[in-house]
């Protein structure tokens, strides 16, 4: 088409005429200011491009000094209470308080004298206890035994029975006849010492098998050994034996007299 043809030549023209120009300005430009390449002493003509976008953002930077010192911050909340202070001196002493009651009226002179008769008869007793103290241990020593409140001593040592009860009775005392195990043991202990039977205050001269103390009273405690009283051969006495047995025994034998006060 004709007129197509027409137009696109014109174009070539308007474009050629557009590069022309453009040359002939950058020469211009060139020839006047050096400033794409700022060599000394060249000055080669470039022509200057058009300025290009912005870039893309640089890498974050370094991290910076230490800043100052910032302000006091605010009042904290209160804390637990602290331990418990050292003691304090002693204070004063305080004014005279009101005055008390009346008191209870005091001992009568009756009174009064009864409490000081009781202490000394108190100090009295404890003196004779200390006294009884010693006597006992003086007694122990010797051939006397003491059960409770009841004596036994030896008053001779080869007698009958018949002697023996004379003798005891010299003394106000009688032959010794055991009312239960523990008198019965003070006198074993003393045949033990002198390794011989004794003769007890108790026959059945009276009542042949009834055995009596010497007040008449039947026994009320006995020890006898097996078999025994057998009246062997007419045996109206007793015999303590070492062992703490009873024996019936004829009342001529011989044994250390022992009576009981
Ligand atoms: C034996 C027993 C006793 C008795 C004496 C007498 O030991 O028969 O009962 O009294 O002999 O010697
Ligand atoms: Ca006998």
């Amino acid at each position: 088409m004709p007129k197509a043809t027409s137009s696109k030549s014109e174009k070539m023209y308007l474009l050629a005429t557009l590069q022309f120009l453009m040359l002939a300005l950058s020469l211009t430009m060139a020839s006047e200011e050096c400033e794409c390449e700022p060599k000394p002493n060249t000055c080669n003509i470039m022509p200057c491009g058009l300025p290009g976008s912005n870039g893309l953002p640089g890498r974050d930077g370094n991290q910076g000094p230490k800043g100052e010192k910032g302000d006091r911050g605010e009042r904290g909340t209160l804390g637990p209470p602290g331990k418990v202070g050292p003691m304090g001196i002693k204070g004063d002493q305080g004014p005279l308080g009101p005055k008390g009651p009346k008191g209870d009226k005091g001992d009568s002179q009756e009174l009064i004298q009864l409490k000081a008769q009781m202490s000394a008869l108190q100090e009295e007793m404890r003196m004779l206890k200390d006294l009884i103290n010693k006597y006992k241990k003086v007694l122990i020593l010797s051939d006397i035994k003491i059960v409770d409140q009841t004596f036994y001593m030896v008053v001779a040592s080869e007698e009958t029975f018949e002697e023996g009860k004379k003798l005891c009775s010299q003394r106000n005392a009688q032959l010794a006849a055991p009312r239960n195990a523990k008198e019965n043991k003070a006198l074993q202990e003393l045949a033990e010492k002198f390794n011989k039977y004794i003769y007890l205050g108790i026959s059945d001269e009276v009542t042949e098998g009834t055995f009596r103390y010497q007040n008449g009273q039947i026994v009320s405690y006995t020890n006898w050994g097996h078999g025994e009283p057998n009246n062997a051969g007419n045996e109206d006495c007793v015999e303590l034996q070492t062992s703490g047995i009873w024996n019936d025994r004829s009342c001529t034998e011989k044994y250390p007299v022992v009576c009981e006060l």
